[in-house]
């Protein structure tokens, strides 16, 4: 995939020293100027691309090379990009609903007469309910730092003190995680590249053969040098394909099969003593009483406000026998139970964990996940015993009521086999680095008070909107403006959105490029440029780079850039000072720059700007591995066996007592809807998933014609028995069906996926389907503590159409 194309001299340095407008290239191609880009939707990465423009217009994209040749490439949808910026889709003007919502009838109007709608919108919800009725809703359209997701559209949020609530669509994996590494939402996973020290690579729960070909291209060339690849999948996808063993799953289940295997782990004595005594929690003690470790401060008052002491963690010392500090015990037990002098009993954190897993088998775990036992066996002694192992997760264990004790349990199946802060060791999938421009800085630091209210869970809002209420309190919501999101499309729970959540919002406001599931249903439609016409920045995830996007094209039709429209709304609100009338691209984009981390790293607007790529973190050829280096971000900087404080990802005034006994020591709880006890489980049969495709980024090129041709529509997947049993054929069209909703697809009949999961690939719009869609099935639950949703733990049955 990788190119170097004979365009691509133009992209490095000559056209930044003529600015925008690039180089002609007289000789090889009379008028065609190439100009350095980046496509940045949400499928986690960043491939560098350079624009062939001709007489003002676009008319090629193709990789552009990364300075390290493994991270250059791109895919289908960055190639055809060019194919929604002059799509006959493309939303032109400013537009005013007329109609029903949703009827499709639209007024032109003036960008004048958009924005003083707006502003007069705006103001009468804060003159009668405050400005926390307006909600800021933003997901992942576009990664950019001046357009897109960190636009100065939050600077408007934060000054006019509106809510922008905290995205909720993928954040399970990372918060069970976090609860072992101490690493946050999304920074649990090595680089990439890392997978090439690996022995072997479990691939759970992840496709990136379609969702992440940048990585799977790593994989690849591991598997190729020796390294052994599984994959753990209720469907034989792609990546399955291509591994050296896959292993059938029931869906939501895989934290029960992961503790299994731990347990069989421990049964076999294959557990790494030495990496548990000097790297992890396991040794630590837990009181009994408290469930809180013993630490040096239990016993002093040294550790009063704002000494800077360090506190420390005891263990009990077997030399000894008694209470010891851990980096002084001179044989620390990693097992036991003991008094304290004041009668109390503690634990080590290692058998908290045995006494947990003990409740485990693989007997079990064959009957609820699947797999023959002496497959689940046989994978947990590889993982045990192989030099380096490295787990490729992202979001396949995510999408569950219970995921994040899924990626828990697989996070404390890596900590007891010794499987972190090694070369090949460790997760890959999801890699972000630690770099961050300050985009806080851009939304915050304004001259008017700014102040960010996100402690909101979005998957909260139609809840919200519908009731009008927050647990319980009164808690208005009535205005929205929405950009770089879709969330008729991408929430869960279609039908629920469109008849309650729009009813009792008097006003919305969409920005986007074309007119799809949202803002089809919008009051107002504001028309954005695509990525090729404006300038932009773009931290990439996973690689460790920064990049420049040049501005290729002038912005079609009425379109303008983001932070344009939030200097109009902004001063059309009086925000005059936050939002000055000169501040262009450069203004905003200088903002950027302003923190510790970009001082550091000597990176500046000036350089981005020239040199269009920079690696700004890492070293070439030295994958960034975590715990490596450093130590790991949790208090004790060990990884942690025991959770202290299970903390909730977004605290909204939930009320988690009668969950948090349970909550520091791993462990499995039935999905919600797809489990083994569901009640729902006779009526609707199948466990619904929602696979991401290879040809849309959610709903993103859902209509762009050459993806259309190699996936012309939807499909319902299904295994041969599941449609024999319903007298459906290859090819018939079918109602796909629960309580919320329905969509009628076309059935692909396809052994690949196992029996029992009907799986319809996310991305399409609604209009796109013969009726209905698949949306509107998915159920609306969250787990208070990750606060994500659970599109795949959902059930269904579906029946030939008869039209
Ligand atoms: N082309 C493309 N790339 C994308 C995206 C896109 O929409 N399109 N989206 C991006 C985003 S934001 C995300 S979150 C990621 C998602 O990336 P992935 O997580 O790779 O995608 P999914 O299709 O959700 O799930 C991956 C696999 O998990 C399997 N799976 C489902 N349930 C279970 C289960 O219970 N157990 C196990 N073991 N496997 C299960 C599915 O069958 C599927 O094959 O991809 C990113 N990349
Ligand atoms: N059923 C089901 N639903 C899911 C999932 C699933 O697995 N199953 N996965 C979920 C996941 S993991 C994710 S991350 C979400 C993603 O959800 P979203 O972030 O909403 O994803 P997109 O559909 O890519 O983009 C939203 C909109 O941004 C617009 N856009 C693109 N560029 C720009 C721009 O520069 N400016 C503006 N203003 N708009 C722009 C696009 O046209 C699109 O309409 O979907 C979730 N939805
Ligand atoms: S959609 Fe993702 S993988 Fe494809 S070209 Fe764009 S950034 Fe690269
Ligand atoms: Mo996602």
């Amino acid at each position: 995939m990788a190119a170097r194309s004979e365009g691509e001299g133009a992209v490095a340095g000559d056209a930044a020293r003529q600015g925008r407008r690039g180089r002609d290239d007289g000789e090889t191609r009379p008028q065609e100027q190439v100009f350095s880009g980046v496509c940045r939707p949400n499928c986690m990465y960043a491939c560098r691309m350079s624009a062939h423009v001709r007489d003002g217009k676009l008319v090629k994209l193709e990789p552009a090379p990364y300075p390290e040749e493994g991270y250059t490439g791109c895919c289908a949808k960055g190639l055809s990009y060019i194919e929604r910026i002059y799509s006959p889709t493309r939303i032109k003007h400013p537009l005013r609903r007329v109609g029903e919502r949703g009827s499709g009838a639209w007024q032109r109007v003036s960008w004048d007469e958009a924005v003083s709608e707006i502003a007069e919108r705006f103001q009468a919800v804060i003159d009668e309910f405050g400005p926390q009725a307006i909600v800021f809703d933003t997901c992942s359209g576009n990664y950019g730092y001046v357009n897109g997701i960190y636009s100065p559209l939050a600077r408007l949020a934060c000054v006019m003190g509106a809510l922008k609530p905290a995205v909720c669509y993928d954040y399970a994996a990372g918060h069970g995680i976090h609860r072992v590494l101490g690493t946050g939402d999304w920074n649990y996973c090595n680089e990439p590249n890392s997978v090439l020290d690996a022995s072997l690579v479990v691939i759970w729960g992840t496709n990136p053969v379609f969702c992440a070909p940048h990585n799977w291209r790593w994989i690849q060339q591991a598997k190729e040098g020796g390294t052994r690849t599984v994959a753990l999948d209720p469907i034989k996808s792609a990546t399955a394909h291509r591994c050296d063993e896959y292993v059938p799953v029931t869906p939501g289940n895989d934290g029960y099969l992961a503790l299994a295997m731990a347990q069989h782990v421990v049964e076999k004595g294959l557990v790494d003593e030495e990496f548990l005594r000097e790297k992890t929690t396991a040794t630590f003690l837990v009181r009994r009483d408290t469930r809180k470790h013993v630490r040096l401060s239990d016993f002093t008052s040294a550790f009063a406000a704002g000494n800077p002491l360090q506190d420390a963690f005891y263990v009990w010392d077997k030399a000894s026998g008694g209470l010891a500090l851990a980096d002084e015990a001179r044989d620390p037990a990693l097992e036991g139970t003991f008094a304290l002098d004041d009668g109390s009993l503690v634990d080590t954190a290692y058998t908290l964990l045995k006494r947990e897993l003990a409740h485990y088998s693989v007997a079990r775990a064959s009957e609820l996940c699947g797999p023959a036992p002496e497959t689940i066996e046989a994978l947990a002694e590889e993982i045990a015993t192989s030099r380096a192992v490295t787990v490729s997760i992202t979001y396949g264990l995510d999408h569950y009521v219970n995921g994040y004790l899924s990626t828990w349990a697989v996070a404390i199946l890596l900590a007891l086999t010794g499987n972190f802060a090694k070369p090949g060791a460790g997760f890959t999938g999801m890699f972000l680095q630690p770099f961050a421009l300050n985009f806080l800085g851009q939304w915050t630091e304004a001259p008017e008070p700014a102040t960010l209210r996100s402690n909101l869970p979005s998957g909260l809002l139609p809840d919200i909107i519908a009731t009008q209420t927050l647990v319980g309190r009164p808690f208005p919501v009535k205005a929205m403006l929405s950009y770089s999101s879709n969330p008729v499309g991408n929430y869960a729970s279609q039908r629920a959105y469109l008849d309650k959540v729009l009813p009792n919002l008097d006003f919305w406001v969409v920005l986007d490029m074309e007119l799809g599931d949202s803002a089809r249903f919008a009051d107002l439609v504001l028309p954005v440029t695509s990525w090729y016409e404006s300038c932009d920045i773009r931290v990439a995830y996973n690689n460790p780079y920064t990049l420049f996007q040049e501005q290729a094209i002038e912005p079609l039709y009425e379109s303008k850039p983001e932070y344009e429209i939030a200097g109009l709304i902004g001063r059309a609100l009086g925000h005059e000072r936050s939002f000055p009338a000169d501040y262009g691209f450069d203004e905003w984009a200088s903002l950027l720059f302003t923190n510790d981390a970009a001082k550091e790293q000597g990176l500046t607007l000036e350089r981005l700007r020239a040199e269009k790529v920079v690696r700004t973190s890492g070293e070439p050829g030295k994958p960034f591995v975590r715990g490596l280096s450093a130590p790991w971000p949790t208090e004790s900087g060990r990884v942690q066996l025991y959770c202290e404080n299970p903390a909730p990802r977004l605290d909204y005034g939930q009320d988690l007592s009668a969950r948090e006994p349970h909550e520091h020591v791993v462990h499995y709880r039935e999905p919600a809807e797809c489990g083994p006890n569901s009640p729902l489980r006779r009526k609707y049969p199948l466990v619904f998933l929602q696979e991401h495709s290879r040809f849309r980024v959610h709903t993103q090129w859902a209509r762009t014609p050459a993806l259309r041709e190699l996936d012309p529509e939807p499909l319902a997947k299904v295994n041969g028995a599941d449609a024999r049993a319903r007298g459906v054929r290859d090819g018939d069209m079918v109602e796909v069906f629960n309580d919320r909703g329905h969509a009628v697809v076309r059935c692909l009949v396809d052994e690949s996926i196992a029996p029992g999961v009907l799986s319809i690939p996310k991305g399409w719009q609604r209009d796109q389907f013969v009726a209905g869609g698949y949306q509107e099935m998915t159920q609306p639950a969250m787990d208070p503590y990750p606060s994500s949703f659970a599109y795949y733990d959902t059930r269904v049955d579906f029946r030939k159409w008869e039209g």
